[in-house]
C-alpha cells in the first residue's frame, strides 16, 4: 500500500486529494497545526467524514523539527505540499510572514525528504499568481514569471527550490502551476465563495448586499476535484516535470456575479457596493492558462464547466444556509 503525507489536508485541495487517495487505495496521512486539532469541530470540517481513514500528525510548517521526525517516522512514498498562507489579500498585510511561511515551509520539507526519504516523489502547490503582470496570453509553463503580490513571490520561490532540488539532488520533485479552482470547500474569504454564499444569504432574507473590490479582474476558474487529479496524475509520470493546470476560460469577476446572483434569481445590480478598501495596491489582471501540455501528457482535461461550478456553488450554499 502507497503511503501519500499531505500539508495542507484540512483546506479545499487537501480534503479532495485525501478522497481521491483513499479510493486508490493510499494510506492517507496529514498535517495539521496544533491549534486545528485543539478545535476539530471548526478547522476539520472539510474532512470531518473521512477523519476515521486517515492519520493526522500534528506539526508546524514554521518548525524544521517537527517536519523532518515526520519525515522520517513516516518516509513515504508521495507528498503533497499544499500548506500555505494562501489569501493574495492577506499577504499584502503581512507580507513578512507570508513570504517566511511559505517559503521555509516548503525548504523544511523539502530537505526532509532529501535526508530522509529521497525516493519519495513531491508536489509542489505552485500558483499562477506567480504569473502576476502576465507577459503573454495564455500562460503555459514556458511564461516567464513576474509576480505582483507578496504571494505570488513566495510561490515562485518555492517553484524555483522545488525545481533546484529537482536538478542539484536528484529528486522527484515537481511543481504544478494551477490557475484558480474552487468549490463549495472554497474558505469564505476568497471572491467565488464569497459571492456564492452572498447570492444565497441575500435569496433566503439573511443579508441584502455584497460589498467587492475590483470586479473586471479576470481569473481562469476550475473546479478543484478537478485540479486534485492532476496533481496525482503528475507523481505518476517517469519523469518529474511541472504542469500548468487551467481551463483555457478567463472569465471576470463580474461575470461570475452575473452568473451566481442569476442563478439565485436576483439581479446583482441591485445589492452590489463596490468598496475601493478591497481594492489591491498590485493586482494580477487577466489570468488565463494553457494546459494543453497537461492534455497531451497526463490526459488530463476539466470535467467541470464554469456555468457548471457556479450552479454547484450557489446550490450548495443555498442549502447551507437555510438549515442554519
Ligand atoms: O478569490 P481571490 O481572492 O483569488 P486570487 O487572488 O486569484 O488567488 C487564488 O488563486 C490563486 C491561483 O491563481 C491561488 F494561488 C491563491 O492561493 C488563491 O487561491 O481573488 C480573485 C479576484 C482578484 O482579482 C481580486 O482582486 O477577485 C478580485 N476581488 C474583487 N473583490 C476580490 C474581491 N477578491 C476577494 N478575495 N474579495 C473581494 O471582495
Amino acid at each position: 500500500m502507497k503511503k501519500a503525507l499531505i500539508t495542507g489536508i484540512t483546506g479545499q485541495d487537501g480534503s479532495f486529494l485525501s478522497e481521491l487517495l483513499l479510493e486508490k487505495g493510499y494510506e492517507v496521512h496529514g498535517i495539521i497545526r496544533h491549534v486545528a486539532l485543539e478545535d476539530p469541530q471548526t478547522r476539520m470540517w472539510r474532512i470531518r467524514h473521512i477523519l476515521d481513514k486517515i492519520h493526522i500528525h500534528s506539526a508546524s510548517m514554521e518548525s524544521y523539527a517537527s517536519i523532518f521526525n515526520i519525515v522520517s517516522e513516516l518516509k513515504p512514498d508521495e507528498c503533497y505540499h499544499l500548506a500555505a498562507q494562501s489569501y493574495v489579500s492577506y499577504s499584502f498585510e503581512d507580507e513578512f510572514s507570508t513570504i517566511n511561511t511559505n517559503l521555509n515551509g516548503t525548504h523544511y520539507i523539502l530537505s526532509a525528504i532529501k535526508r530522509q526519504a529521497p525516493d519519495c516523489r513531491f508536489y509542489f502547490a505552485a500558483s499562477s499568481e506567480a504569473f502576476g503582470r502576465v507577459r503573454e496570453t495564455p500562460q503555459n509553463e514556458d511564461t516567464p514569471f513576474h509576480p505582483r503580490s507578496p504571494y505570488g513571490i513566495s510561490k515562485m520561490a518555492g517553484f524555483e527550490l522545488t525545481r533546484n532540488y529537482r536538478e542539484a539532488y536528484n529528486l522527484f520533485a515537481l511543481s504544478g502551476i494551477l490557475f484558480n479552482h474552487e468549490s463549495n470547500r472554497r474558505g469564505a474569504e476568497f471572491v467565488t465563495r464569497k459571492i456564492s454564499s452572498a447570492a444565497a444569504k441575500i435569496k433566503l432574507g439573511i443579508e441584502k448586499e455584497i460589498r467587492l473590490g475590483n470586479i473586471e479582474a479576470k481569473r481562469d476558474w476550475g473546479h478543484a476535484k478537478d485540479y486534485v487529479r492532476a496533481m496525482w496524475l503528475m507523481l505518476q509520470q517517469d519523469e518529474p516535470e511541472d504542469f500548468v493546470i487551467a481551463t483555457g476560460q478567463s472569465r471576470s469577476v463580474r461575470e461570475f456575479l452575473d452568473a451566481a446572483f442569476t442563478h439565485a434569481g436576483l439581479d446583482y445590480h441591485d445589492h452590489l457596493i463596490t468598496d475601493q478598501n478591497l481594492y489591491r495596491p498590485s493586482e494580477t489582471h487577466t489570468l488565463q492558462g494553457n494546459a494543453s501540455k497537461a492534455r497531451k501528457k497526463l490526459n488530463w482535461h476539466p470535467t467541470v464547466t464554469f456555468e457548471e461550478l457556479v450552479r454547484e456553488m450557489v446550490e450548495s450554499d443555498l442549502a447551507l444556509y437555510s438549515k442554519k
